[in-house]
């Protein structure tokens, strides 16, 4: 069987972020586009989420999504290490309800640029779904997942009925 070079890295600051950052993996699994997925934390193993980085255009990534929560430095860290795109899924891990990584996400200064999403899971599947229409502009195949992923999700509504009785409302 032949492992497929992982076009999108999924990263994250610590395997406690898994549950939300599975919806990613999930995601690209289901759109077919390979992707590889890592622990690295800014903090406590910054050497190795710098060479994460430095080495992702030469691995053959063409999107990085960096999932964190707390002090969520490690999109930025990544983004500052590579040209590579660097999409931010901030975890609510602290008391905080990740209002604080999604700050540390979105205020990055001018000059080092972190694409930023939802807090949670539904940051983590869009984070996939963002690198999928990137890859989507210079790949055929890719774009008509995308395409076909839309019109799912569209045809869905229509089945689940766009009509709202009375009776449902209770009233
Ligand atoms: C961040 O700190 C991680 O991304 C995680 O969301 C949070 C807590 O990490 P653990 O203490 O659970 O390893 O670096």
């Amino acid at each position: 069987m032949s492992v497929q070079q992982a076009r999108v890295g999924i990263v994250m600051g610590s395997r406690s972020d898994l549950g939300i950052m599975k919806k990613a993996a999930e995601t690209l699994k289901a759109l077919e586009i390979p992707f590889e997925v890592r622990i690295a934390s800014a903090h406590r193993t910054p050497d190795w989420a710098a060479e994460y980085a430095e080495k992702a255009e030469e691995r053959g990534l063409e999107v990085i999504i960096a999932g964190a929560g707390a002090a969520a430095a490690l999109p930025g860290c990544l983004a500052a290490k590579t040209w590579v795109p660097v999409l931010g899924v901030p975890i609510d891990a602290t008391p905080m309800g990740g209002m604080d990584a999604l700050l540390c996400m979105a205020q990055m200064p001018g000059g080092v640029p972190v694409g930023t999403l939802a807090v949670g899971p539904a940051g983590a599947k869009n984070a996939a779904l963002l690198a999928s229409r990137m890859l989507a502009l210079k790949d055929e195949t890719v774009q008509a997942k995308v395409k076909s992923f839309i019109a799912k999700q569209t045809e869905k509504v229509f089945e689940a009925g766009v009509e709202v009785s009375e009776e449902e409302l209770g009233i």
